[in-house]
């Protein structure tokens, strides 16, 4: 039969990637192996890599890469394939040979893709298995979002968000979750494809999975095209025995199968005269195949045969979310195919050695981007220099700043809490017009109203692609809570899942540099539940994404609500946690001034390198605040830009030490009233003693060690602000610290002058009570402070 020009041209087309994909397996295989083998190893300690998950995903990631990805797309790549990313990065110019032969090694290619650490242009980073593939779901809802608004800048187009994902990744319960929200929004332009190689790290998977994972994707609206036969071995289905070959296959347990390729063809042949040798045709078919081409049509899945990658990819060309299940081999084309503890294997001088042989690669071009292809220089170069998605050359973008039009102005009341102060300024925000305000997005997991929101809401509406009214206006049914959705609203409502919200704020807090505009998300949450997603909000922050957290109610303050609800721990997560700056208020005032100052420093990018910005400021990064729904009386004072400079670095003196004192109490939060009391009590007999309000124990520690860093640097005169702050307390004065939250948070600000501390704090489950029951029963009420100052000046 006469083939047309463009089947000729298909078919060289797939010969030119066929050569490509094997080169990429080459270079993924090299990396690793010059990472462990060839690199001066000072430590001895394994360096590692993924050879076989590698392996498994070539043929794929270089349809994608080489042929159907546009620059408009965006990637989250199976973590441990990020070798085969990296290789295809090379081949496309984007990469340095020094960058993969630092492979996991200090300033070299990552072992997992990273977008803030790789140099050749990670879209999402991934590591953490699941949480890349649900980052596809929430990138494609902030891209709704935008273009709801007509926010995409001119020339950036919408794209496709695409996951590669390990099917092992399918175990991870955040991946339903993703998928249900995304069905709730009813996301477009999103694909998964799954590397169906039925083996995770410890083990071969379950057969009764596949069934299963059909079913899960239809039932929430997604296309599934299964990828499980390549082009080989469907002809020989055509041919006479083909059923019974067929049907063999479909019936092997995954098991066998894995053991069977990785054996190789002398135990399929017996395997398969033993079960169907007597089907008609079968003999033959065993008989026109010597070991190796029987092994080689054996394993020709889907996902590894070119023509059908490409047919799969180009005919799903609609908006509708779309998972391929792409049967593929753990290893394929590597010796260590199908056996079962490949995960982390890696091949051995005289494996490398026989594949090098195999892919014809000579000493010295082991890193040559051609050498040993069938396919002549020319034609691959000329192919590589077309690639679709290698003409955007600048696919991050930037995105120009934006401004509150009216500073926010706290409300004044004489009593309030952080929680409705917060409420209050996003609503009159909400009033505002143009600048910053028109940026925000707010979300929240079920908890908009609880976490004061709604005043927001009300004004600028739920976002949803397809207006929707509210009927229970429609229907006169009174209540607070407006909550009419359309194209133009700024709020989006997530289900009760925290890993979701903390992922959306991932997509949207990244707008800047994935869709070119800015986007200045905000999400609340109860602040026990950060810990729900805890995985998920350092993803964002690894990330680098941008936003604000703002979580209530918190500690034991919550009261009646019980155990269950209190966070202990969560002001030491906010320390621990890189690229979140936390912060807790006592006041309204205070919160305004670290709101205001959150716009700003959320945009922050610079590099700039001040050697006295401590806290590197310049740099910016996300914004967590712990606020509470108690109400407590509000300083009558002004904000002036001395004391909101102090109020940003994490504390000020509301009643500085005498220079002879021999006591200061410092709070941070809520506990503002039992600390004032307590103090007022105390300096009647301890004259001179202090009164330090801690607004962030994290920026007061972080400056700390940073200016400790300068000092060992050279900046003698280095000082953060805690030092200022404590350098005003003698020596031998005591330190009572408390917080509604872990005493460690703030115990350690003895260690910066040398104060001896009595640290109070919450460090056991509590139960339902009033505040004052509870704060009694975990010590940190005004009485127990007093009483710690007492001990403090007889035992100093
Ligand atoms: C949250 C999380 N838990 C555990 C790991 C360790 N881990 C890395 S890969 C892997 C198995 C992955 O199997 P699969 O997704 O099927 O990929 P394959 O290696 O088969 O390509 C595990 C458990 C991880 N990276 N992240
Ligand atoms: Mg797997």
């Amino acid at each position: 039969m006469l083939e047309t020009g463009e089947q000729q041209s298909r078919a060289q087309r797939i010969r030119v990637l066929e050569n490509l994909a094997r080169k990429v397996l080459w270079l993924a295989s090299w990396t690793i192996h010059n990472a462990n083998h060839l690199r001066p190893n000072p430590s001895g300690l394994k360096v590692g890599g993924h050879q076989a998950s590698s392996a498994s995903l070539v043929t794929l990631m270089s349809a994608l890469y080489f042929q159907v990805l546009r620059p408009e797309d965006r990637v989250a790549v199976k973590p441990h394939a990020s070798p085969v990313f990296h290789a295809i990065q090379y081949l496309l110019g984007n990469q340095s040979r020094e960058q993969l032969e630092a492979f996991r090694a200090f300033g070299g290619a990552q072992s997992y893709p990273s977008r803030t650490k790789d140099a050749d242009d990670v879209d999402f980073s991934t590591g953490s298995v699941g949480l890349g593939v649900a980052m596809t779901v929430f990138a494609s809802l902030a891209q709704e979002f935008l273009d709801a608004k007509n926010l995409l800048p001119p020339g950036v187009k919408r794209g496709r968000m695409v996951a590669l994902v390990g099917d092992a990744e399918l175990d991870e319960g955040n991946v339903y979750e993703a998928l249900l929200e995304g069905w709730k929004h009813d996301v477009r332009d999103v694909w998964w494809v799954l590397d169906y190689n039925r083996q995770s790290l410890d083990a071969v998977v379950t057969d009764r999975l596949f069934g299963r994972i059909n079913e899960l994707f239809a039932t929430m609206g997604w296309k599934v095209e299964t990828l499980k036969y390549g082009q080989a071995l469907r002809s020989a289905f055509e041919q006479p025995g083909g059923d019974a070959l067929r049907q063999w296959i479909d019936d092997c347990p995954n098991s066998l199968y894995s053991a069977l390729t990785f054996k190789g063809g002398a135990a399929w042949r017996e395997h398969l005269r033993n079960d169907i040798g007597d089907a008609s045709g079968i003999k033959a078919i065993l008989d026109e195949h010597d070991d190796d081409t029987l092994a080689a049509l054996m394993t020709d899945l889907g996902g590894h045969c070119m023509s059908t990658v490409l047919d799969a990819f180009e005919s799903a060309q609609d908006e509708q979310p779309t998972v391929f299940i792409a049967y593929t081999i753990k290893g394929r084309g590597l010796p260590f195919a199908g056996h079962k503890d490949n995960h982390s294997g890696l091949m051995n001088p005289e494996q490398m050695q026989a594949l090098r042989d195999a892919h014809r690669i000579g000493e010295g071009e082991e890193w040559s981007p051609f050498a040993g292809l069938e396919a002549p220089e020319a034609t691959l170069r000329h192919f590589l220099a077309q690639v679709p998605f290698a003409a955007g050359r600048n696919r991050r973008h930037n995105a120009s700043r934006v401004a509150l039009t009216a500073p926010l102005e706290a409300p004044r009341l004489a009593n309030a809490s952080t929680q409705e102060t917060f409420g209050r300024l996003l609503a009159s925000m909400a009033r505002q017009t143009g600048g910053l305000v028109d940026r925000v997005v707010t979300t929240s997991p079920d908890v908009t109203v609880s976490t004061n929101l709604g005043g927001w809401v009300n004004r600028r509406g739920i976002f949803d692609r397809r207006a929707q009214s509210d009927i229970f206006s429609d229907e006169h049914v009174a209540s607070f809570q407006k909550w009419a959705a359309s194209p133009n609203g700024q709020h989006i409502e997530l289900g009760i899942a925290e890993i979701n919200l903390f992922i959306l704020l991932a997509s949207l807090g990244l707008s800047h540099s994935l869709f070119g505009r800015r986007l200045i998300p905000v999400g609340t949450l109860y602040d026990p539940f950060i810990q729900r997603g805890l995985d998920a909000l350092n993803y964002a922050c690894y990330q680098d994404a941008r936003f604000i957290l703002v979580a209530t109610p918190s500690g034991v303050t919550l009261a009646p609500e019980g155990g269950a609800h209190q966070s202990i721990g969560t002001p030491m997560i906010g320390m621990g946690q890189d690229g979140l700056a936390s912060f807790e208020p006592a006041y309204g005032d205070e919160l305004a001034t670290i709101l205001s100052f959150a716009f700003d420093y959320l945009q922050r990018d610079s590099n700039g390198a001040d050697a006295h910005d401590y806290l590197h400021d310049q740099r910016g990064g996300s914004v967590y605040l712990r606020l509470s729904t108690r109400g407590i009386a509000q300083p009558n004072r002004t904000m002036d830009d001395a004391l909101a400079r102090e109020v940003i670095d994490g504390g000020y003196w509301i009643v500085p030490p005498s220079a002879d004192a021999n006591l200061a109490i410092a709070y941070q939060g809520v506990v503002a009233p039992e600390a004032i009391e307590a103090h007022r009590a105390v300096v009647e007999d301890i004259p001179g003693a202090g009164l330090l309000a801690v607004t962030s124990a994290d920026r007061l520690a972080r400056g700390w060690h940073g200016a400790d860093r300068a000092r060992r640097t050279g900046l003698a005169n280095a000082r953060s602000h805690v030092e200022h702050l404590l350098g005003a307390l003698p020596r031998g004065a005591s330190l009572i610290t408390v917080l509604d939250g872990h005493p460690e948070t703030l115990s350690w600000l003895g260690s910066v002058r040398g104060h001896r501390v009595r640290a109070l704090g919450v460090e056991h489950f509590g139960q339902s009570g009033s505040i004052d029951d509870l704060y009694r029963d975990q010590g940190i009420d005004t009485q127990t402070i007093i009483d710690a100052c007492a001990a403090a000046c007889i035992d100093p």
